[in-house]
């Protein structure tokens, strides 16, 4: 027998011109999250932090974080030397800010929408922003001031008041100089210096110095997730989410025209965020030494990856699946709703009307999925798990509510008055028929 290293770093293959369709269905599958389990485990800490505060959060953090802190909660204006950053970094973040700002601005509702829907009975709509957001920033094995990035600006944007940034804190009890950075980018209020179902549940129902937010956004492990999940449900924290998350999850669908190098790289950047990462290869009728050079260029260019431990088992996991249409393709991948697709085809433009379900898309062998994580405009916080089928990813909108109003007058009312009494008697609701009747008999 080999040993792991020897082995090749390589996916297993499925033919969907011949497989059952149980098999397909299987392979349409996620491994299964077990959010009754993970609920569980998080309640006690959740409990711990709504009737402990401050204490419990401090206490949290000592054990899961190994940092020891006086106090939890930065506000701004924050230190210049906490935001301390190289010139090439600051630089890039700032390229980044502009472009994902330049993006969400252009999505903001400010259209006030007016439909007279009957002559005197107007009825509008208009978009307000949500007070008090909480913005979930992992820590774990990378920094990630993309995600602060990914959920602030489209909060600052909104024109969210509160906007509270939650974070794990280093052993020294310090944040990252580039979230710190980040931070002040989007006109975070606080910064809480907690991470996992603590951080969460802080935000939730507030201590005596973090704020308490109307909604929780962002990313995070399967404690995060769960936490999100109990809060929202408790009808005292009076909370909302913005998504429910999992491993994050790429399907790249490739024709004769691909690049294997540019192919295989994709993969593996998705494949690199953990050992649960979902990566999925859709070949249209490539031949078999085409396969074969993706197959090399994976295990190549994996191996000079330094992550590549956790890469071997994201992509031990991982399938590629051969299709002999785009037709087929398209259908598999919307029948799959990946949280990323990226398209290397002769004509990507044309297959994205075959899109369905997808978080986001990257039309052609020059948008790598990268730039939409870190840069290009777009936002990363996407659905995973076959959420695509049903959420968008985060977005301007998810920092706004909408509200509606109506304006009648008195001939409008004349015109629907009538009309309402008799659904109203017809609901046997009397009170509702007066509330008409009474402004009628006026005339
Ligand atoms: N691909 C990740 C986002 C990310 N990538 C952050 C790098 N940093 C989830 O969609
Ligand atoms: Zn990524």
């Amino acid at each position: 027998s080999t040993s792991a290293l020897e082995q090749k770093i390589q996916m297993r293959s499925f033919d969907l011109t011949s497989i059952s369709p149980a098999s397909r269905a299987n392979l349409l599958r996620r491994p299964v999250l077990k959010s009754d389990e993970m609920i569980a485990k998080v309640r006690p800490i959740v409990d711990e932090v709504r009737t402990r505060g401050d204490a419990a959060l401090i206490d949290f953090t000592a054990k899961f974080d190994k940092a020891t802190l006086s106090s939890t909660v930065i506000r701004p204006p924050f230190s210049p030397e906490s935001m301390a950053l190289k010139p090439e970094v600051k630089d890039a973040i700032d390229v980044a800010y502009r472009n994902v700002h330049k993006f969400h601005a252009a999505q903001a509702d400010k259209t006030l929408l007016r439909v007279e829907t009957m002559p005197g009975v107007v009825c509008s709509r208009f978009a307000r922003p949500i007070a008090r957001v909480g913005l979930y920033v992992p820590g774990g094995t990378a920094v990630l001031p993309s995600t602060a990035l990914m959920l602030g600006i489209p909060a600052q944007v909104a024109g969210c008041k509160e906007i509270v940034l939650a974070t794990p804190p280093r052993a020294d009890g310090s944040i990252s100089p580039e979230v710190m950075y980040v931070a002040q980018l989007v006109g975070a209020s606080a910064i809480l210096k907690a991470g996992g179902a603590q951080a969460v549940a802080a935000m939730a129902y507030g201590t005596d110095t973090v704020p308490k937010v109307d909604k929780i956004f962002g990313p995070g492990n399967q404690w995060v997730t769960a936490a999100k999940m109990l809060v929202q449900n408790d009808t005292d924290a009076l909370v909302s989410i913005d998504m429910p998350a999992g491993p994050s999850e790429v399907l790249v669908v490739a024709d004769s025209t691909a690049n294997p190098a540019f192919v295989a790289a994709d993969l593996l950047s998705q494949a690199e965020h953990g050992p649960d990462s979902q990566v999925v290869l859709v070949a249209i009728n490539l031949s078999d030494s085409h396969l074969s050079a993706i197959e090399d260029q994976i295990d190549e260019q994996a191996r000079a990856l330094p992550r590549v431990a956790i890469v071997r088992e994201s992509v031990a996991k991982s399938i590629i699946v051969k299709a002999s249409s785009v037709q087929e393709a398209l259908d598999f991948s919307n029948d799959y709703a990946p949280e990323h697709l990226i398209l290397h085809l002769e004509d990507a433009p044309a297959a994205v009307d075959l899109v369905q379900n997808a978080g986001s898309v990257f039309v052609g062998a020059f948008s790598p999925e990268s730039c939409g994580d870190y840069a290009s405009g777009t936002n990363h916080t996407l659905p995973t798990n076959g959420f695509a089928r049903q959420f968008s990813g985060v977005n301007t909108q998810s920092f706004q509510k909408h509200i509606t109003s109506q304006e009648a007058t008195q001939e409008g009312l004349k015109e629907l008055g009538p009309i309402v009494v008799t659904l109203a008697e017809c609901e046997g609701l009397q009170a509702h028929a007066n509330a008409v009747s009474v402004r009628l008999r006026e005339q």
